[in-house]
């Protein structure tokens, strides 16, 4: 294997111009940090192709070009540390590359754009981030979190109970309506559209949005309780979204009772800082359908679902799904999932490479950190504390979870700070969904009391019918099959 010192000999005039292993200090404000797994394409080795990755994803191409200047290439991205075992590759971005008003479509044009489509590699993935003080401070992060959905619902000491509406579509907005309202007055506390949901001929959107609201009404009445629906606002253009949000507040529901659902993938990061920069006091939660295109293990493109979570942050959704880490029907293991949870809720946290501090105050301002410091020692919960933090984004935990499986997942989560949103979990079940939503709320309270779902069964009994219904025929069948297509 060549040393560091032959690879950068290898590297041609222009690819020298994208690499520097004596960087003084990358943490000096001045870049974002990025780690791929890079295997070289061609006869390329890995220095030559990252070269070339850094140069097309920063301000080069495949030739050293005449009309270069000595300030762009001060904007030059440059590797700057390898490991050759792994594979693994650093680049540090100049941030100045990047629109100036917090743009995350624009950065992940440069940093997961092109370059996936480059000859040069033969396996490029984004593993982990980085964002410095000063870049964190020219983005909004999320306005409106799970703190203030607690806030509203007066729940504080354990996950929010969610449901999806299911069939995932085909019913009218008042059959619609009906599911919604049985989750309600079973116990739960937050129903989303699913991912599809738009405006369909056989649930128009208008009429969808009215029967939610008198069936939310109506539960509210009747449990009490405060309920929460998240609504997808995704459209095909800009006006519809808008004018699906303003359809929402419209029809009379309070704040804190309605959240906007985007489809942050296949609509995009622009209507996703759209909503979070028109809509300050709403729940944004971002739905990552198709995500797996480049967060699957097996995809050698893409990036990892820690970063689509952390630039889902950045970007101000108040909540985005991160994955069932392998307890639920959806791929994903503890160490991607669980990183990615814990990398969106946190103040801080390990990455799979980077530390982050979400913290907008460099380390080294030491009188901001003493400040800050005194705060906490002395409690004083700070009104706004946004001006020293990006606030957190809560963990969306979906994909085939069932009552019985929510214990299961706390467990490997670590916490109870997410909003879980269970669709066949509650409405498979043998009595239908108001039972379905007391079995999950039952678990729930079980978890709480530390009592085994088994032991609260007894005395429990949609719970009962759930474990009986869940934990044997079904998931055995599902799991069978899954296992005999692995071996
Ligand atoms: C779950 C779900 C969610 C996926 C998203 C679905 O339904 O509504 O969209 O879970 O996956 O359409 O499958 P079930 P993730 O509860 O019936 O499985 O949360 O991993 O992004
Ligand atoms: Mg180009
Ligand atoms: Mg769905
Ligand atoms: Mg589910």
């Amino acid at each position: 294997m060549l040393t560091e010192k032959e690879l950068y000999e290898s590297l041609n005039d222009k690819q020298k111009a994208y690499v520097n292993f004596e960087i003084p200090n990358v943490k000096n404000g001045e870049y974002m940090l990025c780690i791929f797994h890079l295997l070289p394409g061609g006869s390329l080795n890995i220095l030559q192709a990252a070269a070339e990755v850094a140069a097309e994803s920063s301000t080069g191409t495949n030739f050293k070009v005449k009309t270069e200047t000595a300030f762009s290439r001060e904007m030059n991205a440059l590797v700057y540390k390898l490991d050759l075992e792994k594979n693994l590759v650093w680049i540090a971005f100049p941030w100045r590359l990047f629109d100036r008003i917090g743009n995350v479509q624009n950065i992940l044009t440069y940093v997961v754009g092109n370059v996936l489509g480059m000859k040069e590699v033969s396996a490029l993935k984004l593993l982990d981030v980085w964002f410095s003080p000063a870049m964190l401070e020219q983005f909004d992060g999320p306005s409106y979190t799970l703190d203030d959905m607690r806030k509203y619902l007066g729940v504080y000491d354990r996950p929010i109970l969610g449901t999806i509406v299911k069939p995932k579509m085909g019913l009218t907005s008042a059959e619609y309506a009906e599911v919604a309202y049985d989750f309600w007055v079973g116990g739960g506390d937050f129903v989303k559209n699913d991912e599809p949901q738009a405006d369909q001929d056989f649930c128009p959107y208008e009429k969808m949005v009215k029967h939610v609201k008198e069936a939310m009404d109506k539960a509210v009445k009747e449990t009490g309780q405060k309920k929460v629906h998240s609504f997808n606002v995704s459209a095909s253009d800009f006006d519809t979204m808008i004018n699906r949000c303003e359809m929402i507040i419209n029809a009379g529901f309070e704040e804190g009772s309605y959240a906007f659902l985007i489809d942050g993938i296949t609509a995009g990061w622009m209507a996703v800082q759209t909503l979070r920069r028109r809509y300050p006091n709403v729940f944004i939660h971002f739905h990552r359908a198709a995500h797996g295109a480049f967060t699957r293990p097996e995809n050698p493109f893409g990036f990892s679902v820690l970063v689509l979570s952390k630039f889902a942050r950045l970007a101000g959704a108040s909540g985005i799904h991160t994955g069932t880490a392998g307890v639920g029907k959806m791929d994903g293991t503890p160490k991607e999932d669980v990183t990615a949870a814990d990398g969106i809720l946190d103040f801080s946290a390990t990455g799979h490479f980077f530390d982050q501090s979400w913290s907008k105050i460099p380390e080294d301002d030491k009188d901001s950190v003493k400040l800050v410091q005194e705060d906490s020692v002395g409690h004083v919960i700070l009104k706004d504390d946004s001006w020293r933090g990006v606030k957190k984004c809560a963990p969306i935990i979906s994909g085939g979870l069932n009552p019985t499986l929510l214990k299961p997942f706390i467990d490997v989560m670590g916490s109870v700070d997410f909003i879980t949103t269970m669709g066949a979990g509650c409405h498979a079940h043998p009595k239908g969904t108001q039972e379905g939503a007391r079995a999950l709320v039952q678990a729930c309270e079980a978890y709480k009391k530390g009592i085994s779902i088994e032991e609260y069964a007894k005395d429990h009994v949609e719970l009962k019918e759930a474990i009986d219904f869940f934990s044997k025929k079904k998931c055995s069948e599902i799991e069978r099959a899954l296992n005999t297509e692995k071996n």
